[in-house]
């Protein structure tokens, strides 16, 4: 008997899972058809599948933005692309837009779009991790917001039991690991992946695709969508369909192509 027969909701659900970003306005290269850089560009197409596929739902799992400095401008820009969008949109911080003090998430609005005001924008930013229900599309989910890429930072701690009638989905932004090991930040170990009850955990921080599944949880990185920041030849969104017969299917679809020569970024641009 699988752990799908038990449940009463018996609805399939779609979801289009991306992370690593990094958007900076300030960063600018020529050929990036009619947008300021390729991060931005990868970033529509990312938002052009999620409309493609007629998805229920949208995944953005830290480090959106490439640093707490990112102008106005930038804000703009990610809400006119959300508003693209009439599905719900749940977005993690990461470690490059971590939730402190000067965290870029106090000073982004997402007026008529943000969920306080009844919009499809959500944010998780409760640092002892936060529970969204969308009881119509039939998910719950669950996310820790990271104040600071560290080692006490531990993104799967305490998480909550499975909800019965509902699938269980996860957001976490960190490196995963066979162990925990050392003084490494923000790990996640196989262990936890495996007892998280969640149906699909939705992982940020790695830059390339990785399938971390491990016990009935399907896990993986999608690595950046932006393919100069992807670095294995093209950036990717994970396409998951959550499916009460068939359970939960990741497929991997390129949204953005290498370029040469490659860009370069002023600097750190190769931190995860
Ligand atoms: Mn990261």
């Amino acid at each position: 008997m699988s752990r799908y027969d038990n449940r009463m909701t018996t609805r399939r659900v779609k979801l289009v899972h991306t992370s690593d970003v990094h958007l900076d306005g300030r960063f600018r290269s020529a050929s990036s058809g009619g947008f300021r850089n390729s991060a931005e560009r990868a970033f529509s197409r990312v938002i052009d599948v999620a409309l493609a596929e007629e998805a229920d739902l949208l995944l953005i799992v830290g480090d959106l933005f490439d640093h707490g400095r990112v102008l106005d401008d930038d804000f703009d820009f990610v809400r006119e692309q959300l508003a693209r969008l009439a599905c719900p949109v749940v977005l993690l911080p990461g470690n490059h837009d971590v939730h402190d003090e000067r965290s870029v998430w106090h000073r982004i609005e997402f007026d008529a779009h943000s969920s306080h005001n009844g919009g499809h924008v959500h944010l998780l930013l409760e640092t002892d991790g936060d529970c969204l229900e969308f009881e119509d599309i039939g998910v719950r989910i669950w996310g820790r917001a990271m104040q600071e890429h560290a080692p006490e930072n531990v993104p799967l701690k305490d998480v909550p039991p499975r909800h019965r009638e509902l699938w269980n989905i996860g957001l976490a932004h960190g490196q995963v690991v066979e162990e925990r090991v050392g003084m490494a930040s923000s790990q996640i170990t196989h262990e936890e992946i495996r007892d998280s009850g969640f149906d699909y955990l939705a992982l940020g921080h790695v830059h390339v695709w990785r399938d971390h599944s491990q016990g009935s949880t399907r896990a993986c990185y999608p690595g950046s969508p932006v393919a100069a920041y992807a670095s294995d030849g093209g950036g990717h969104v994970a396409i998951a369909t959550l499916c009460p017969e068939r359970g939960v299917e990741i497929l991997r679809c390129q949204v953005d192509e290498a370029e040469a020569p490659r860009e370069q970024k002023p600097d750190g641009w190769l931190m995860m």
